[in-house]
């Protein structure tokens, strides 16, 4: 039976980990941090570490060969706070998690962000920098806006998911 894979996106703090981690333990697709698998491999650039933005700099292209076998598979689940260079034919759905400005403020000051990069990632909120980001580079019927402030949108999320899951499923075997 053929899975469709999934984008989980949004600025750091949205709530990807916590969604994505939930949606593989109650449905089929298995989850996959691209920070955590860039950490374990050290699938970092010559560059390294961006000072601007106060991350590491990830390899890219080495990311995209270390995926491509899962993702031919099907029924993956990837969340990363960028999309632009995964290929467009690695998704079947796009989700942009949102979150309002005074929740991520909270949850990130929690994680002992730099005062800079606080304020760096809720301006990458107002502007809807993720979100403009996805719509440019995949087709826009497949990308859609959760919301994800409380745990009742994070169980309305997975119900609308999980939805949209089975309609693909019966659509695509
Ligand atoms: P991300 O993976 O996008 O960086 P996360 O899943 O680590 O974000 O979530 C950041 C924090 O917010 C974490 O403490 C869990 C909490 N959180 C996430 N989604 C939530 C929701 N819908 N309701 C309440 N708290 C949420």
């Amino acid at each position: 039976m053929r899975l469709p894979n999934i984008l989980l996106t949004g600025t750091p703090g949205a709530g990807k980990t916590t969604q994505g981690k939930v949606l593989a333990s109650r449905t089929g697709p298995t989850y996959n941090n691209v920070g955590d698998l860039a950490q374990e491999g050290h699938l970092y650039g010559f560059d390294g570490f961006d000072e601007e933005c106060e991350c590491p700099i990830l390899d890219e292209d080495t990311v995209v060969d270390e995926l491509e076998n899962k993702m031919k598979e099907g029924g993956v689940i990837v969340d990363y706070h960028g999309c632009d260079f995964f290929p467009e034919r690695w998704f079947h759905i796009i989700f942009v998690l949102q979150t309002d400005n005074s929740v991520l403020y909270t949850r990130l000051e929690k994680r002992g962000y730099s005062v800079k990069k606080l304020q760096d990632s809720i301006e990458c909120e107002i502007f809807q920098i993720l979100y403009e980001e996805t719509m440019a580079s995949y087709n826009r019927e497949a990308v859609h806006r959760l919301p994800s402030n409380v745990p009742e949108e994070l169980e309305n999320n997975l119900e609308q998911i999980m939805k949209w899951i089975e309609q693909w499923i019966k659509d695509n075997n």
